[in-house]
């Protein structure tokens, strides 16, 4: 199986690319922001609890998106692979991750993280907010979601560096120049 986490602060293009992976990879798309958005949408318990959290631009407890995921991994026969988008934010996500891999026999291939300068973040999520109303996209939650990066997610890009897993790539450029980029790592 072939599995990639795509990894980068807000507005890094996780889940853009992640839509070109997919697409010539034909891997499994789990992106725990869409989750959320559609747990939200539906008015669920869970999904209330969560936004007022995304809302402020703070991480969502890792109880609740490590059991989305997990149901989602198990939910699926005989998949070529995944790509996890957005998860794991906490090295507590990462080692799940991993447990819940190993038990089907598989593991992280390789992690690519997406290296963007700040102000091209908040362009593009200010950009997002203007055309999508993301009510996360605005300037006082953007400011928020990257700090909450820097302080308690970046230490997951320790995590796989550990294991000989961790990829950089420039995240700055056209989404057609940043996918091709990806293909070279993953080939
Ligand atoms: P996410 O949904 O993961 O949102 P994100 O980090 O902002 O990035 P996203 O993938 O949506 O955007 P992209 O960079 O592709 O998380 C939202 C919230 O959910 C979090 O703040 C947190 O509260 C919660 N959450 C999610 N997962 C969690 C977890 N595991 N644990 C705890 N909490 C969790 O794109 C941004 C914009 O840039 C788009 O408009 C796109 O069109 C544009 N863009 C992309 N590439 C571009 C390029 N090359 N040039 C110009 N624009 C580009």
């Amino acid at each position: 199986m072939l599995n990639i986490v795509l990894f980068g602060p807000p507005g890094s293009g996780k889940g853009t690319q992640a839509e070109n992976i997919i697409r010539k990879y034909n891997l499994k798309h789990l992106s725990t922001g869409d989750l959320l958005r559609a747990e939200i949408a539906g008015k669920t318990e869970l999904g209330m609890r969560a936004k007022s959290i995304m809302d402020k631009g703070a991480l969502v407890p890792d109880e609740i998106v490590i059991g989305m995921i997990e149901k989602r991994i198990n939910a699926e026969k005989d998949p070529k692979g995944f790509i996890f988008d957005g998860f794991p934010r906490t090295v507590a996500q990462a080692e799940s991750l991993d447990k819940m891999l190993s038990e089907k026999k598989t593991s992280i291939t390789l992690i690519i993280s997406l290296d963007v300068k700040r102000q091209e973040l908040i362009n593009r999520l200010l950009k997002r907010g203007k055309e999508q109303g993301r009510s996360d996209d605005n300037l006082e939650t953007i400011e928020n979601r990257i700090k909450v990066y820097e302080n308690q997610t970046t230490p997951v890009m320790n995590y796989y560096d550990g294991q000989g897993k961790a990829r950089y790539i420039d995240g700055m450029g056209t989404i057609e120049e940043i996918f091709k980029r990806i293909e070279k790592v993953i080939r």
